[in-house]
């Protein structure tokens, strides 16, 4: 089940920048950085708010680390904006299964690694109404004393 909005992912082509803008302007702190070789960013993640279920709402800021990333061919048409939603789940594997049933076409056969460890997949924009969607679960918290 679908339980919350895991992140907005914004498309930009200079990250420090754009995460200058968000601190100046509303007080979001970058919370992690990470690259994702195999997604082709670089980005960042701003936490926003923590939800009920225990994990939290972000901003995620993807900058193109490659020509022929998804993200800078979609930058190169349209400059720079909102690229996809995410909504959190807490089994990717079982929701993304029950999405695929439904005849909507899910990006990857198996869910891939994601932000600070979660597991992601993507569903197509063509299928979802204009939205590139993905499907998010976070990696559990660490226990205590890690
Ligand atoms: N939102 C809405 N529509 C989009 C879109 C987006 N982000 N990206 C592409 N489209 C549309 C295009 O406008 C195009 O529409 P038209 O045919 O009407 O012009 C159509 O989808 C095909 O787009 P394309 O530019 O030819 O791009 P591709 O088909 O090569 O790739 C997609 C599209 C969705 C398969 C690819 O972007 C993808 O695999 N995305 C998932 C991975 C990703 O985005 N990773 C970065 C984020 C990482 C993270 O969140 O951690
Ligand atoms: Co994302």
């Amino acid at each position: 089940m679908l339980t919350r909005i895991d992140h907005i992912g914004i498309a930009c082509f200079d990250l420090e920048a754009t995460a200058e803008f968000y601190r100046d302007t509303y007080g979001f702190e970058v919370f992690h950085s990470e690259v994702n070789e195999e997604q082709g960013v670089r980005e960042a993640m701003l936490r926003i708010n923590g939800t009920d279920d225990g994990a939290a709402s972000w901003l995620q800021l993807v900058q193109p680390i490659r020509e022929d990333s998804p993200v800078a061919k979609w930058l190169a048409k349209n400059g720079e904006g909102v690229h996809h939603i995410a909504f959190g789940t807490a089994d990717v594997d079982a929701d993304s299964e029950a999405i695929r049933d439904k005849g909507i076409r899910v990006l990857y056969e198996q869910p891939r690694r994601g932000s600070m460890g979660s597991r992601i997949t993507f569903l197509h924009p063509k299928d979802c109404h204009g939205v590139l969607t993905e499907i998010v679960t976070a990696a559990p918290a660490p226990a205590s004393g890690d």
